[in-house]
């Protein structure tokens, strides 16, 4: 729909996507209701936002009458499918869409989409910088989406020969029906199994992703993660895929002879950087530069800026971010971890002696592969939170050994950072790479990393 001309429309979830939207729809003409469960001092600070438009806010619950004074519902990513007004409005046929579908059934640019399970944020922001790197004179790269800022909003800005990269949750996913024309599936790996119910119809929000593509559009996919590469047969137009062995030759994808970044294309080969340009810990990091490098190829970027995207850049918040180096021990911030697939990858990026942080609450995910690098990989482990009890659970005993020869359970997340700042030694590693979400004790990962980095920050 690209006429929001007098459309009554219901948002559901009043923060970032739900507010863009809001602003954007209203702009356009549309009568909209900005519906959110939360009441309070913050959310009279929201609808003071809106006075001055004539969007509606209701605030406080998800009363049902609110669906019938509307023709379409969006839905926030965090609104989960099985709200009491979500299922009413599925049993009245109104359309549910989002804040990404409305961007995607609108914009005149180019859109590179990316999804996966882990490395979205990072593969998208390297891909940004790249893009900016590129774009001369008057056009502009533009960066959003699930990274923290919905593009919905400056689709009146946004101009036809602009680029825009955008990072795709299978939240976003599962409402869309309009696939980007560079749509990249970095891995797919158990996640949010608590809100799609089960790895297959958390696998198939993720193909969404490619399934409206036309034959004109490229897929970018990884050869080495099964749930990515089982989507081959989806792939509609051109394909451009990233791992570290090499593709068949005649196959067009990078990959990593131990030294340097190729690009292989039916022509030929060539370098494309050395890995010692790559400023990121872990191998998870070098995939996500392979992952860019691939999806920076497919748009036809140049092979210089693919350079200049990851030559400085030190890596995103929150994400395996080195917050202080106190008396010979440094303190790790990976708060974005919030599945234990993640957390592997956090562990797996270091040699020195660990002292893993790990809990908060589960999303029915599975937790026995993290168990087991954890006994051989961390010498120390932490336990806090709502999961504490299933983590443990998954940790079993101590085995005489292996590497691991003490775990904790700390009363909450304060007594966990207090118990590792007691037995950290010079040249510990301490890192917060907790396996699961925080909303069990703080409003999302970006709180709890906050708080994480402040109380490292003031220790003496
Ligand atoms: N709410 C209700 N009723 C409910 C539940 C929630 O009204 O039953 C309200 C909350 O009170 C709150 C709002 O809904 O006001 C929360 O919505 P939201 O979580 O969607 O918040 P946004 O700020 O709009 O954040 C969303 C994405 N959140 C999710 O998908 C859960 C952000 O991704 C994204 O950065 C942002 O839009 C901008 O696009 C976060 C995320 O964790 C980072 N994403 C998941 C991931 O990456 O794995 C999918």
């Amino acid at each position: 729909m690209s006429n929001w001309s007098a459309k009554r429309v219901l948002i559901i979830g009043a923060a970032r996507q739900g507010q863009a939207l809001a602003r954007y729809l209203s702009s356009q003409g549309a009568r909209v209701i900005l519906n959110d469960k939360r009441s309070g001092t913050e959310m009279n600070d929201i609808r003071t936002s809106f006075d001055s438009t004539s969007v509606e806010c209701v605030f406080g619950e998800h009363p049902l009458d609110l669906l019938d004074r509307v023709e379409v519902v969006c839905l926030s990513g965090g609104i989960p499918l099985n709200l009491p007004i979500v299922q009413e409005a599925v049993k009245r046929g109104l359309p549910l869409t989002n804040d990404s579908q409305v961007f995607m059934e609108s914009v005149k640019a180019p859109v590179v989409g990316i999804t996966g399970s882990a490395g979205k944020t990072t593969t998208t922001t390297i891909v940004g910088r790249m893009a900016k790197a590129a774009v001369k004179s008057s056009r502009q790269a533009w960066i959003g989406g699930n990274i923290g800022l919905p593009l919905v909003e400056y689709l009146d800005e946004i101009a036809a020969d602009d680029i825009v990269i955008l990072e795709l949750s299978s939240f976003q996913l599962e409402q869309m029906s309009i696939s980007p024309n560079v749509a990249a599936v970095l891995n797919i790996t158990p996640n949010h199994l608590d809100r799609h119910g089960s790895m297959a119809a958390y696998s198939a929000a993720k193909a969404r992703i490619l399934d409206f593509q036309k034959t004109g559009d490229t897929a970018v996919l990884d050869r080495e993660d099964k749930g990515s590469w089982d989507l081959l047969p989806n792939v509609k137009g051109r394909l451009v895929s990233f791992g570290i062995k090499q593709p068949p030759i005649g196959e067009t994808g990078t990959w990593s002879d131990g030294r340097n970044i190729i690009l292989q294309t039916a022509s030929g080969s060539e370098k494309v950087m050395s890995l010692d340009t790559i400023l990121l810990r872990g191998e998870h990091n070098v995939v996500c530069v392979l992952a860019a490098c691939a999806i920076a190829h497919a748009v036809g970027l140049s092979i210089e800026s693919m350079v200049a995207g990851v030559k400085g850049f030190t890596g995103v918040e929150h994400r395996l971010e080195l917050v202080r180096n106190w008396q010979g021990v440094q303190w790790y911030n990976d708060s974005i971890a919030t599945a234990p697939e993640r957390t592997m990858a956090g562990i797996r990026s270091f040699t020195e002696p660990l002292i893993l942080l790990l809990g908060g609450r589960d999303k029915d995910l599975p937790w026995e592969d993290l168990a087991r690098l954890v006994h051989n990989r961390v010498d120390h482990v932490i336990v806090f939170g709502e999961a504490s009890f299933k983590i443990t659970a998954a940790l079993g005993q101590l085995t005489p050994g292996e590497r691991l020869s003490s775990i904790a359970c700390a009363s909450d997340f304060q007594d966990a950072l207090y118990r590792a700042a007691q037995i950290a030694e010079q040249g510990d590693v301490v890192l917060l790479s907790p396996g699961c979400t925080a909303y069990d004790a703080f409003r999302d990962f970006e709180e709890r990393g906050n708080y994480f980095k402040k109380w490292v920050n003031n220790l003496p």
